[in-house]
């Protein structure tokens, strides 16, 4: 097992957590912290027995941005050399869900960390904000394109403009959480959904999650083409034979590829 310093990882059943681990720095997202998340989860990505993947944080915090005191030292050439930001790649491009579970505050870079995940679950003591303008930045780990997908231009020029915090209840509203739930219940909450996903078969699960993908920047047209395809390939899996055989026989499906 890898010795990480700034995450902790533990599986239960086909479920990976990835807790993100610097209390002394609200989960500030440093250079190590994003290199142990991003090499954690990608090797979860690959292991055939994991089907899904929980990133949290602590009570107090998600994480509370990238880590300004390291940022302090950069200049111009050394954002531009593009280390921190291209780091994100393999996890963006991972097959296996990712499920955020937010309690205490997503800022910055945390709230965008939260927005590369799949489905985003919050306790009702989340805060969520990008407050770079702030700093004299603005949002670097994809917020300012994200952020307005995810909650539409009027609310995210709000949010980046402004530096402002929203709330569980606002967020769920505005569609950047899947589901509020309260912060004692936030760990179990993550664990069931992601068993849930992990139970389906996987084949279903990744064409799901590509289309899904494909949604966020692609025309319809283009989207439904893809999802055409998907959905057909779908019916070469056996699994597909099994969930429909077991629908008509009124039994559960016992997927071979999970
Ligand atoms: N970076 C470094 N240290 C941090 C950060 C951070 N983002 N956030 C908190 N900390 C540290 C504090 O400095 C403090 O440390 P110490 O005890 O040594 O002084 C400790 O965590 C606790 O924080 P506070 O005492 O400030 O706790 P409060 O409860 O008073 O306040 C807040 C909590 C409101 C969350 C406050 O800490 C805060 O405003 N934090 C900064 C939030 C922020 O501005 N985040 C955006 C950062 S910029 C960013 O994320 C850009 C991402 C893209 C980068 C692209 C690079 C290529």
């Amino acid at each position: 097992q890898t010795q990480y310093t700034a995450i902790i990882t533990e599986t239960q059943g086909r479920v990976a957590t990835i807790t993100l681990n610097r209390p002394e720095a609200l989960n500030a997202l440093s250079n190590t912290l994003i290199a142990e998340l991003v090499e954690a989860a990608t090797a979860f990505d690959a292991d055939p027995n994991i089907g899904a993947i929980v990133i949290t944080g602590s009570e107090r915090a998600f994480a509370a941005g990238a880590d300004i005191k390291a940022m302090l030292e950069l200049e111009y050439s050394d954002i531009l050399a593009g280390g921190l930001t291209s780091t994100w790649n393999g996890f963006e491009q991972m097959l296996t869900p990712t499920i955020a579970a937010v309690s205490g505050f997503a800022l910055g870079g945390g709230c965008e960390l939260a927005m590369m995940c799949d489905i985003i679950i919050a306790a009702d003591s989340a805060k969520f904000g990008q407050p770079e303008i702030n700093l004299g930045v603005i949002p670097g780990f994809g917020g300012t394109q994200r952020l307005p997908r995810a909650i539409g231009k009027y609310k995210a020029a709000d949010m980046i403009l402004t530096g402002r915090m929203m709330g569980a209840e606002e967020a769920e509203r505005s569609g950047l959480v899947s589901r509020v739930v309260p912060a004692a219940e936030l760990r179990e909450a993550a664990q069931q959904v992601a068993e849930v996903i992990a139970s389906k078969s996987r084949p279903s699960v990744q064409a799901a999650l590509s289309t899904l993908q494909a949604a966020e920047e692609t025309s319809l047209a283009e989207g439904l083409r893809l999802e055409r395809t998907a959905f057909a390939a779908l019916f070469a899996t056996e699994d597909q034979t099994e969930g429909m055989r077991a629908f008509a026989e009124k039994r559960e499906a016992n997927f071979k590829h999970r």
